[in-house]
């Protein structure tokens, strides 16, 4: 999550010349990125550089990245009627860009390092195309989904689908593993997320699967099932502690959890038949190596040794983090995740 991210030096010097979108647009500069970043920290798998938002193009809004205040979102989303007016994505059309950079990175990336494709949740992406950017308390959001339900519903269901035509695209281009990103649904109530979110994140994770099941049917060779069945589905979510039962019940493989919880108890909230990725507080990578390595012990410990455990940070990693505490972060995780 936000490997590459604004803290490389090789990063910033090609953001001196280009905007965020047309890196994200220019397939050679994306995947040398992605390869850049999973080679230089020494991770176990990399993620594509790309950005949650980007569906917002085809979906009919306008996006900019303006300096310092993040992401910018514009168009309208009133009513039902503007959802009825949402276009239908068509991944190949309108994120080819993002496939041909899986592509190419794929075949750059050394073999034993998978690559990770992503997209937004649902949820997510509607409360910044509803907001027109970061929000604070999701006002527009919420009162949009309380006082209009069914166009809100009729909304979810739109960027689901679109989501999932993407997803199951970035498989189709290489990507081995997928993660959805439900960045801001902590601030839900754990009744508000099973009625307005949930129903939403199963049917974009069943889409995927019912994909995957069409591929393999259409397959000569059985001995490719296996991998092109079964690509890893990660949900993440950050404050998700009280929804972790929901979470489960929407069908993902691996749940990522942040670090206001601890990892081994929110690993038996989820139950040891799902896998679980997390939670080192990315904030810690701002403290001295000692303190970096007993806290990454200490996560290892939690997971005790079971299998399905994915270390990784709690949250996106922050501008100005010292990119060579990343990289004795990744060292103690080998040493003491006995790789
Ligand atoms: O860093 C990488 O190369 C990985 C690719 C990646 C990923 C997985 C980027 C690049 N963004 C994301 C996911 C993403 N984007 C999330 C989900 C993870 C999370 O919660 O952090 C979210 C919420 C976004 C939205 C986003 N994109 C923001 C807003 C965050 C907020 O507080 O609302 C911002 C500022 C971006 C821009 C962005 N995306 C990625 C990068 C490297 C950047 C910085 C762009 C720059 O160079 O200025």
């Amino acid at each position: 999550m936000r490997q590459a991210g604004r803290y490389m030096k090789e990063y910033r010097a090609l953001r001196a010349k280009h905007s965020f979108l047309t890196l994200c647009k220019n397939t050679d500069l994306a995947a040398e990125i992605t390869v850049h970043a999973a080679h230089t920290l020494g991770v176990d798998a990399a993620i594509i550089f790309a950005d949650i938002l980007l569906i917002v193009e085809p979906l009919g809004f306008k996006l900019e990245y303006s300096k310092g205040e993040g992401p910018v979102i514009c168009g309208k989303l009133r009513d039902a009627k503007d959802v009825a007016r949402l276009r239908e994505v068509n991944p190949e059309e309108s994120l080819g860009y993002v496939l041909a950079a899986i592509r190419k990175t794929r075949a750059s990336l050394k073999p034993n390092i998978p690559l990770i494709g992503f997209c937004g949740a649902p949820f997510t992406v509607a409360a910044y195309i509803l907001e027109g950017g970061s929000s604070r308390n999701f006002i527009a959001t919420k009162t949009f989904m309380y006082r209009q339900p069914r166009a809100w519903h009729s909304l979810m269901k739109k960027i689901s689908r679109a989501s999932a035509n993407y997803l199951a695209a970035q498989i189709a281009a290489g990507a081995q593993a997928v993660q959805i990103f439900d960045s801001w649904v902590g601030c839900l109530s754990p009744r508000d997320y099973e009625t307005f979110v949930q129903p939403h994140n199963k049917s974009l994770i069943a889409s995927i699967r019912s994909y995957e099941r069409k591929q393999v049917e259409n397959l000569p060779n059985p001995l490719a099932y296996a991998r092109s069945y079964n690509t890893p589905i990660i949900y993440f979510g950050t404050d998700t502690a009280t929804l972790l039962p929901l979470i489960r019940d929407t069908g993902a493989d691996v749940i990522g959890v942040d670090w206001r919880i601890r990892l081994g108890d929110a690993w038996k909230t989820i139950g040891y038949d799902r896998a679980i990725q997390g939670n080192l507080d990315p904030l810690v990578l701002f403290a001295d190596r000692k303190l970096i390595r007993q806290r990454a012990k200490k996560i290892l410990q939690q997971a005790a040794g079971r299998r399905g455990h994915i270390f990784n940070l709690g949250h996106g990693i922050l501008p100005k983090t010292p990119v060579d505490n990343v990289r004795a972060l990744v060292d103690a995780v080998h040493q003491f995740g006995g790789k």
